[in-house]
């Protein structure tokens, strides 16, 4: 994440270019994270989904690979002005498990939790997580999703800025209103959207 970098005003018309505005191109894959990457158990470790919803739900590993499979190719976006193109991400579609779980009326949030030591969460509208294709990513470029890119699973939601595609995803905490996650906490956008430059919290209204 960069330092403070204030003088961004809000934008009021998204961007229509692939590479969104302030965004640079790289060919590499840079590792981006807080803390240390999570080891992983496939016997202990478990997805879930709580909070406002009909069905909450706790996936065993095994139960995770068992859904239907979904795959995209998307370009990612993070807020320290790298864009990587053309990623082709394998996993469970979001969708999937929303509709297992089935929030509730009144939820309109979530706050999306990782399985790491340092509690790194982050946090989206209904509507933007249940994207028809965000991921539950297993996969990137046809192998399984390194350790350190979020490996055995991670959040994808292309749409936005990198930040809200969360890492060793552990759990999807469904809301009746919107809880800052880590970064947002911390002075970057509560949206995010690229094509906006949403990258600061004093940029919102
Ligand atoms: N759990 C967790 N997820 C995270 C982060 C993090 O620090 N912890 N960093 C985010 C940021 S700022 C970015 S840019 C992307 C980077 O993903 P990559 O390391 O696979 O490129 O992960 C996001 N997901
Ligand atoms: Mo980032």
């Amino acid at each position: 994440m960069p330092l403070w970098r204030p003088g961004l005003a809000r934008r009021r018309e998204r961007s229509t270019d692939r590479l969104p505005p302030g965004q640079r191109r790289v060919t590499g894959w840079p590792v981006l994270h807080e803390g240390r990457v999570p080891t992983f158990d496939p016997q202990t470790w478990r997805l879930r989904v709580w909070g406002a919803c009909e069905q909450p739900l706790e996936l065993t590993w095994d139960e995770l690979m068992a859904l239907p499979r979904h795959e995209t190719v998307q370009d990612f976006h993070c807020v320290t002005t790298w864009s990587r193109f053309d990623n082709h991400w394998a996993g469970v579609a979001v969708v999937e498990l929303l509709r297992r779980a089935r929030p509730t009326a009144a939820c309109t949030h979530a706050l999306v939790h990782s399985y790491d030591a340092v509690g790194y969460t982050t946090n989206m509208a209904l509507d933007d997580l249940a994207r028809p294709d965000n991921l539950v990513a297993t996969h990137h470029d046809g192998q399984p999703l390194a350790p350190a890119h979020g490996g055995p699973v991670r959040l994808v939601v292309h749409h936005l800025y990198a930040w809200k595609s969360c890492k060793w995803l552990g759990g999807i905490e469904l809301l009746t209103e919107n809880r800052r996650g880590y970064w947002e906490q911390r002075g970057y956008h509560d949206h995010a959207d690229p094509w906006l430059e949403e990258r600061y919290a004093y940029q919102e209204e």
